[in-house]
């Protein structure tokens, strides 16, 4: 069970955030909107939410999953893999200082996003991928093997970060795209299927027995539903222009 979350208000200057497609840009103010209703989605969900300002030197940093991996026992604040992202972790840090007492850092030369870290009950899953290299997997399998959770390396060859692609719901049972789904890593695991015309809606994001589905993805919506699982849907398509998706908005703990 998760109990609460973290976010981070995006800023104007969202629109000088990282992106593959730069003709697309992002409206600051349906931005706005579509913040505050992912916030109250998080609430439905159970989860009590800190809200921290913007902050308009970091354009990406309302991608806050991407600054911190949190277990029930530890934090790890991390090192992103891109240069104009790297001071955003220190924030993050002193954020989660009021409800961690053990807190670790991924250090150079090993970088590491949250997007590329998905933990199921006791395994943890590290994309290797443009933004996390080997020696951040490394440190961070290193730290959670002090809480008896197990790393396995996984490589991110066509998506940004390994949940770009693959999440985790409750009940075993993985969500992704053909990226991952013959991957012997995950031969355990039940699959819903995410058709590549949908592949955007493999990010979507599990929490206390529902799964927040991004809105517009009516064939994933169907497959999670049938799976048995409750849905809610948000709408975050300012953010899908930087290639965020819905778990990056948000730490969960
Ligand atoms: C970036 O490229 O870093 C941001 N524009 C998007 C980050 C998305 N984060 C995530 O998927 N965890």
């Amino acid at each position: 069970m998760f109990t609460r979350a973290i976010v981070k208000r995006p800023c104007r200057n969202m629109i000088n955030g990282l992106r593959k497609d730069k003709s697309l840009v992002p409206d600051y103010k349906t931005a706005m909107k579509q913040h505050d209703a992912y916030i109250s989605v998080l609430e439905k969900c159970g989860l009590m939410v800190d809200i921290l300002d913007e902050s308009p030197e970091f354009p990406d940093s309302t991608f806050i999953e991407d600054t911190a991996v949190l277990t029930p026992c530890c934090a790890v604040i991390t090192n992103p893999g891109t240069e104009s992202r790297k001071e955003e972790a220190k924030e993050a840090k002193k954020a989660l200082s009021k409800y961690y007492n053990s807190i670790y850092s991924i250090h150079d030369p090993g970088t590491l996003d949250g997007g590329d870290i998905m933990i199921t009950r006791n395994r943890c899953y590290i994309g290797l991928s443009c933004r996390t290299n080997q020696e951040g997997a490394l440190q961070l399998k290193q730290i959670l093997e002090k809480y008896s959770i197990e790393s396995y390396f996984v490589p991110v060859k066509k998506s940004l970060h390994l949940k770009t692609s693959v999440n985790f719901l409750d009940h075993n049972t993985l969500v992704l795209t053909a990226e991952f789904m013959d991957n012997p890593l995950f031969s355990k695991y039940r699959k819903i299927f995410i058709d590549e015309n949908e592949s955007y809606a493999a990010n979507s994001l599990s929490i206390n027995g529902k799964v927040i589905v991004p809105a517009g993805f009516l064939s994933t919506l169907d497959r999670i539903n049938h799976a048995g699982y409750k849905t809610l849907v948000a709408d975050v398509s300012e953010y899908r222009k930087l290639d965020g998706g819905l778990s990056c908005l948000s730490l969960r703990f």
